[in-house]
């Protein structure tokens, strides 16, 4: 046990504790802009520069370790003017812009700047800001860049790399004149980037944003000649509150209805029974690859940035992947042939809008193998800001159910959201539909968690199912290395981002701790307080069936629910 003293507080401390961590215990703030938990130290700001009695330096608390006998202050005068002034320097390689045009930013509401400003006592500002000459980065259909807000934090850099493996950012230029940028400028739409949108969520300012459809969704719901129906995913229902209410782990998924019908969408219905419908088309490829040899281990396909992941990485396993589309594509092609039929509304009137935890789900819309399913993709951030601006009071709503022909889902369906989740629910159905039994239990806790790489052994009737989950894809890299190296399995779950679609980089920007762990535990009381629980005991998929379908892995299922992807 180490001793210390940080502003006066007597603290006993573990060894090789950060002076940032020591302090966080002591419930002391220190500003930093380019720390991030999770990520390595990169010590560039320096704005958490503190004084240690005795030394004649300021030294950064996020790179230093605390020394037995230390004593420190972390806001003496001599700390608060360095702070000022790197701060300043920070702000003026800042895009003018952010003090013009405040008001217009996409982080106008939650930008770390503004708040560490607020921290530091800045009141006006010295230097004339340095601008850089940078036009926006607009080549992606997923993310937009605007390197004039750019502050050099290089937690995108880090995110990239260190957690999702991949590295598309880099830097270029020295001094005042160093930016954040792709491989030779090349853009986001034309680097290896795989849409997640995780960089957006380390990204202090509003230089990294989704490619907004706010407004083209508000000017299709004002075409009176349009049928606008809405779908939202699993994960929105357990992040949508967190704008309104700065707490995590809240359900709205009611409330949420409530919201979609008054910005008056003209049916609202649920990605969930989708993901009902995939577990059916998913699971039924996997019985038949079992049965009749075929490419194992299976790959789910429902992540949009996993399949960009393994297109990129690992193109020789496109194969393993499931034919099946993900329930957003599904839902769009239902919406457009069944719900269409079933209402007699021409399909070239009807406009899907897909509200998604994920920004890669906006190119998986525009994706040439299933263009036309949906038209537009709102991430949960998207969605709060337009209910905030149609003046809607989001936590007092009512609660409205979703419209019934394509808004009936099970908990099978509900646990998509987080990693683990469509494993169990792929397992829920394929132990009943291989035993024609029915499960003594159904949750399936080996596959549960956060853990980055979870294996299961599960024994269906003798048959001894090999699983395996992976999210975020710097797991899915060594999840496939496994693979590579000879690991077998049956079928393996992977989800691009941290913690699974809830986790996803169009989710509000973290407002409360333990996030990941504050909406997992909301998902799956989703789950375990409905009745229906199992994908294949849903009625409208089997009405879906009975009346449409045929059955699961049909002709008509294939053509509408099913793809290729190519390398
Ligand atoms: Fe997901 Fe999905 S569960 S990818 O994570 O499968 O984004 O929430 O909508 O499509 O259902 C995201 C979340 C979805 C899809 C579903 C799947």
């Amino acid at each position: 046990m180490l001793r210390a003293e940080i502003d006066g507080i007597n603290l006993e401390l573990e060894e090789n504790i950060s002076i940032l961590d020591a302090a966080k215990k002591a419930k002391i703030n220190i500003p930093t802009l380019c720390y991030e938990e999770g990520l390595s130290i990169y010590g560039g700001c320096r704005l958490c520069v503190v004084e240690i009695e005795g030394e004649e330096l300021l030294k950064p608390a996020c790179a230093t370790n605390i020394k037995d006998g230390m004593k420190i202050q972390t806001h003496s005068k001599k700390v608060r003017e360095l702070r000022k002034n790197l701060f300043e320097l920070i702000i003026a390689t800042h895009n003018i812009d952010c003090q013009l045009n405040c008001l217009t930013c996409s982080r106008a509401n939650n930008c770390e700047l503004k708040d560490i400003a607020e921290d530091i006592g800045v009141s006006k500002m010295r230097l004339d800001p340095i601008k850089r000459g940078q036009s926006i980065d607009n080549s992606s259909y997923a993310i937009i860049r605007e390197p004039e807000k750019c502050i050099s934090c290089n937690r995108c850099i880090r995110k990239c790399e260190e957690v999702q493996g991949i590295g598309i950012f880099t830097t270029a230029n020295r001094g005042p004149e160093t930016l954040v940028t792709t491989f030779k400028n090349r853009g986001m739409g034309n680097v290896e980037c795989t849409n997640c949108g995780q960089c957006i969520l380390s990204c202090p300012t509003g230089a990294l944003h989704e490619l907004y459809q706010k407004d083209s969704v508000l000017d299709i719901l004002n075409d009176e000649s349009k049928h606008v129906v809405v779908q939202t995913a699993p994960a929105v229902r357990v992040a949508i509150s967190e704008p309104f209410s700065n707490q995590a782990g809240d359900i709205s998924t009611g409330q949420m209805v409530t919201a979609l019908k008054r910005l008056g969408f003209d049916a609202v219905f649920d990605t969930n029974f989708a993901a009902d419908l995939t577990i059916m088309e998913e699971g039924t490829e996997l019985i038949n690859r079992i049965n009749n040899n075929g490419r194992l281990p299976l790959f789910t396909s429902c992540s949009p940035g996993w399949i960009k992941f393994i297109e990129h990485f690992y193109p020789d396993y496109l194969e393993n992947l499931s034919s099946a589309k993900s329930p957003q594509q599904m839902f769009g092609a239902i919406a457009k042939n069944y719900y269409a039929r079933e209402e007699g509304i021409d399909p070239e009137d009807i406009v899907v809008v897909s509200i998604m935890p994920c920004t890669a789900k906006k190119f998986e819309s525009k994706r040439e193998e299933m263009a036309g399913d949906v038209d537009y993709v709102l991430t949960t951030r998207e969605l709060a800001s337009i209910i905030k601006s149609a003046g809607i009071d989001f936590l007092n709503l009512e609660e409205t159910e979703y419209d019934k022909l394509l808004g009936v889902s099970s908990g099978a369906a509900d646990i998509f959201g987080t990693t683990g989740g469509v494993m169990e629910a792929a397992l829920r159905t394929a132990s009943e539909l291989i035993t024609g039994k029915e499960l003594e239990k159904i949750d399936f806790d080996s596959v549960r968690g956060l853990e980055g790489i979870k294996k299961a052994e599960v024994d269906i009737d003798g048959l001894k199912l090999r699983a395996a989950v992976a999210h975020g894809l710097g797991n899915a890299r060594k999840l496939m290395e496994m693979i590579k190296d000879g690991e077998e399995f049956d079928f393996v779950e992977f989800m691009a981002c941290p913690g699974g679609c809830m986790g996803g980089g169009g989710q509000p920007i973290s407002c409360d701790d333990n996030v990941l762990e504050k909406r997992q535990k909301a998902i799956y009381e989703i789950d375990k307080n409905k009745k229906l629980r199992k994908s294949h005991e849903n009625p409208y998929i089997k009405k879906l069936y009975d009346e449409y379908l045929e059955k699961p892995g049909s002709e008509i299922a294939h053509k509408l629910l099913h793809t290729k992807y190519k390398a």
